[in-house]
């Protein structure tokens, strides 16, 4: 039994170290908003700047494959705007049009392979909509 509970123990450790150095990875970069603010309305732009921490500057080419735009900061994360995604523009920057029905604020949830970083690289940005 001593012996069992101690590979547990060993393999328990090592996922802890996995996860820690996974992150130390994707937390080098941040999705930012171009805009904090944004339109109460059904054609809504909501724009992220995929920023790279160790230099301060925008990545372009990322592959965002999941998305979410929900009213989590006031208490509704059932609360779920419909969005796609709008031509690219300004390097680094990833713009969606979103059809926003309820001003307050909303979170936009992004998951994202980026060029030369192995671990998905994941982002939660607020965004403020008024009338
Ligand atoms: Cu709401």
């Amino acid at each position: 039994m001593i012996g069992k509970n101690s590979r547990v123990a060993a393999l328990a450790g090592l996922a802890a170290f996995s996860t820690h150095a996974a992150l130390a990875g994707a937390t080098d970069y941040e999705f930012q908003p171009v805009s904090a603010h944004i339109k109460n309305n059904a054609a809504a732009e909501v724009g992220v700047r995929l920023i790279d921490k160790r230099t301060g500057k925008a990545v372009p080419g990322a592959v965002i494959f999941r998305t979410q735009l929900d009213m989590s900061p006031d208490g509704m994360g059932e609360m779920l705007a419909i969005h796609e995604a709008l031509p690219p523009g300004e390097p680094g920057v990833y713009r969606y049009k979103a059809d926003i029905t309820m001003a307050g604020n909303w979170a936009f949830r992004l998951q994202a392979k980026v060029p030369g970083e192995p671990e998905t690289v994941e982002g939660n940005v607020v965004f403020t909509a008024k009338d």
